[in-house]
């Protein structure tokens, strides 16, 4: 059995079924000129995530385990947005409004792409997204059964908002969740830590948080398991 030290208890991994989800790690949300920045948000804390979910990527793509990217983005008719969306915040720009980086959260616009930095590779999944849950309108509960999964590490911005809405949906649906705490950013340092708290309140009720330290270690020891398995 290979354990990950995590709050509130360790964390078991499983032998085969394990996934990580990098949710919406978007030049809309990271980037100047974007939904984020237009929401009146100070953008500068995402930024800070971008090495760590950098190196959880690489050593999940030397595991050769699956990878779930998620974006989320509107169908250039706003067809998939809701008036209700659209309308919320105040700013200047709004969903679907021609912002510096193409339409602000519009699928196929350059704002609307992943950072360069996190990139998907070929065979990862990318799943794009009206909601903040992930699971909402999408494929990504059929992927994940196809290929599997029952565990899943997460990652992602922002975490109150789409991070942890996709957790409790995937949470719902029997996965076993871990946030990674230096993985996940809000544009409000106190919603990100109050989420790390709720998340694994009441005996894990959500799932499970870890730092990538402590995420990294536990797959050391798990590939070595499997290797003289
Ligand atoms: C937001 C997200 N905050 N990815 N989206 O609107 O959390």
């Amino acid at each position: 059995m290979v354990l990950i030290s995590a709050q509130p208890y360790d964390y078991q991994l499983p032998v085969k079924g394990l996934g990580l989800l990098i949710i919406d790690m978007q030049r809309d949300f990271l980037e100047p000129g974007g939904f984020g920045e237009a929401l009146g948000n100070d953008i500068s804390y995402l930024r800070q995530i971008v090495p760590t979910v950098k190196q959880l990527l690489q050593t999940f793509r030397s595991l050769q385990l699956p990878i779930f990217h998620t974006i989320e983005g509107h169908a250039p008719d706003l067809s998939d947005c809701p008036n209700s969306k659209r309308q919320r915040g105040r700013g200047n720009l709004k969903i679907g409004d021609v912002g510096a980086m193409g339409r602000i959260l519009v699928l196929g616009e350059p704002g609307n792409a992943i950072i360069p930095e996190l990139s998907p590779a070929s065979g990862e999944f990318v799943i794009s997204k009206p909601g903040k849950g992930a699971f909402c309108r999408t494929n990504l509960e059929k992927l994940l059964n196809e290929q599997g999964i029952t565990h899943l590490i997460i990652t992602g911005v922002t975490t109150e908002v789409c991070v942890q809405t996709t957790m409790r949906e995937a949470n719902d649906r029997g996965i076993e969740c871990l946030l990674v705490e230096d993985a996940t950013a809000s544009y409000f340092p106190d919603f990100k830590q109050a989420t790390l708290e709720m998340i694994c309140a009441q005996g894990a009720i959500i799932g499970w948080t870890a730092t990538a330290a402590e995420v990294l270690e536990g797959l050391k020891t798990w590939q070595a398991k499997l290797t003289f398995a």
